[in-house]
């Protein structure tokens, strides 16, 4: 039986190249997800249920990606208390993206919305994971190794400009 533990929200269909960034790194994690359209403006009744039932469903965390002026995260977050990853998408409808960034960034007080970069999707994904990992020690492990594979592949690009000839002077470590 499937059993979503991070629910992956957004404003529109258009945000999704962005918004599967969060979907694809929590599942390479082994999170179980779903994913699916709600418009705080065009469908708040829709996502007055989603955040109302959210919890009592199984979910542990939300990722909500809107653009432009951006009240998804803020409004889902006032519903429940599920921690809330906002995502600022830089939509066609934003003037720059600070318009998405600071409609869900700048959050009343008691009300958090935990906010990642403009089209940080990635990060708001591996961040849930985290939440997650805190209490799920196969999680935990599971981050472990990615940030080791991180750690990994800077090393290796840094040895590959040793091998170009441009060396730098050993940092001992
Ligand atoms: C926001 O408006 C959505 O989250 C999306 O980022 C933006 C544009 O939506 P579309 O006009 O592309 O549907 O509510």
């Amino acid at each position: 039986m499937s059993n979503p533990q991070v629910g992956i929200i957004m404003g529109s269909q258009s945000d999704l190249p962005v918004m599967s960034e969060a979907a694809e790194i929590l599942e390479e994690l082994g999170i179980e997800v779903e994913v699916t359209i709600v418009s705080a403006h065009r469908t708040p009744h829709r996502m007055l249920e989603y955040a109302e039932n959210a919890a009592d469903r199984g979910l542990k965390v939300i990722v909500a990606g809107a653009g432009g002026a951006a009240h998804l995260p803020g409004m889902v977050a006032s519903l429940t208390t599920l921690p809330v990853i906002g995502v600022p998408v830089k939509s066609r409808n934003s003037i720059d993206g600070w318009d998405s960034v600071l409609s869900i960034l700048q959050m009343p007080g008691g009300i958090p919305v935990a906010t990642v970069a403009l089209d940080g999707a990635k990060n708001a994904g591996i961040l849930a994971a985290e939440i997650i990992g805190a209490f799920v020690p196969e999680v935990s492990k599971k981050l472990t190794d990615y940030k080791r594979s991180l750690k990994e592949k800077v090393l290796e690009s840094a040895q590959s400009l040793e091998t170009r000839g441009w060396k730098s002077k050993k940092i001992g470590f």
